[in-house]
């Protein structure tokens, strides 16, 4: 979605209509309770993270944060077809599918904390989320780095003869790096289950995609004899409709694929990068007016009928509740102690007794 001066201004959101894409056939197995969950789940995401926002602004929280205000739909959306042998990988952009796997707020907050309670045990900060017993494998902070990791946890189903796959997720900017295109090509050509999604929010810290890439993002799948897909997804139900497919062809036929998902991120790159210099405020008003992903879907419900003005109060006012509750635990919590920085960073040093490898260890 980079800046176009020409461009007519769009619709404000429809206040009667409910979208289309709810009655794609993964959507129509969605029941009331369903569509309310990913609602709430959505809301929870962004009040988690105006909630981190105002904490690093009080110190509370160093380094990176990179917030996912505007994405909800992708993450939310992705997430929710995951079965049991479905896995999660993405950059450090990572706190709404880390939410929408099912984490819980308190250990997240803890962890930009840097706490000892932390889902990294405050060693990760805001870019390294990680619940292996969720299938979610983080939160990782070299671009497109994460992307060969997605390909190996395909590899993993494919070789132990699992039926599910696997959602790499990466940005629009991480498309042009070297390992991305050497995943393609090893995920096509050992086809492997795997469905590489390129959240698209139009850009790579202050660079527009129209000044850092070349042709239309998926379609470079073809080059490897992949399959792809584009949407626009700041609809959840047509993110699940497309999803849906391509997920289906990775675990019924290990068919690897590239989806491009087009959406927006309404903040700056990270909370430390200003964001008055590369795009107008005009344009970041415009997307909050037409395409607020939460926005579309409380519409599309109330229009339903699953909503009531009522009960988008009540899920609102939760959220913030919740969200300020993880921040009085995280606050509440210790930090690791000088000791704790040398543990988890190799198995096999904390677990001397399982140790199958021969040699001196690094860290010994
Ligand atoms: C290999 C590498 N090069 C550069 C950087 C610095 N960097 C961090 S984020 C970023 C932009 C990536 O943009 P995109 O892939 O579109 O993801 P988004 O931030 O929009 O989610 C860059 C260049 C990095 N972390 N790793
Ligand atoms: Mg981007």
């Amino acid at each position: 979605m980079p800046s176009d001066a020409n461009k007519k201004p769009a619709a404000a959101i429809d206040t009667k209509a409910a979208s289309p894409a709810r009655n794609a056939p993964i959507n129509l197995r969605l029941s009331a309770d369903d569509k309310i969950g990913l609602f709430r789940t959505m809301v929870r995401i962004r009040r988690f993270e105006e909630r981190a926002l105002r904490a690093y602004q009080a110190k509370k929280i160093g380094g990176f944060l990179h917030l996912y205000i505007g994405q909800e739909a992708v993450a939310v959306g992705c997430c929710s077809l995951m079965g049991k042998n479905d896995h999660v990988i993405t950059a450090y952009r990572d706190h709404g599918h880390a939410i929408s796997v099912g984490m819980g707020l308190n250990e997240q907050m803890a962890e930009l904390y840097g706490k000892a309670t932390g889902c990294s045990k405050g060693k990760g900060g805001s870019m390294h989320f990680f619940a292996p017993d969720r299938n979610y494998w983080g939160g990782h902070g070299i671009v497109g780095g994460q992307i060969p990791l997605g390909t190996g946890l395909a590899y993993a189903l494919k070789y132990q003869g699992l039926k599910g796959a696997a959602m790499a997720f990466m940005g629009d900017g991480a498309v042009n790096q070297g390992a991305v295109h050497e995943a393609y090509n090893l995920a096509a050509l050992w086809q492997l289950p795997v469905v590489f999604v390129i959240e698209n929010n139009g850009y790579s810290m202050g660079t527009s995609q129209s000044r850092s890439s070349a042709g239309a993002l998926s379609k470079r799948a073809e080059g490897y004899d992949m399959l792809w897909g584009q949407c626009e997804a700041h609809d959840i139900y047509q993110v699940r409709a497309t999803m849906d497919e391509f997920l289906h062809r990775a675990r019924e036929e290990s068919k690897p694929s590239v989806v491009e998902l087009d959406t927006y991120r309404y903040r700056g790159h990270s909370v430390a990068d200003p964001d008055n210099t590369y795009r107008a405020k005009a344009e970041v008003e415009e997307y909050r007016r037409t395409k607020d992903p939460i926005q579309v879907y409380q519409k599309s419900l109330l229009a339903e009928g699953v909503l009531t003005d009522a009960v988008v109060e009540q899920i609102d006012q939760a959220a913030r509740a919740e969200a300020d509750a993880a921040a009085e635990f995280a606050e509440a919590s210790p930090f690791p102690t000088p000791d704790d920085i040398q543990k988890d960073v190799y198995w096999e040093a904390d677990n001397p007794a399982e140790r199958k490898s021969q040699g001196r260890l690094f860290f010994d």
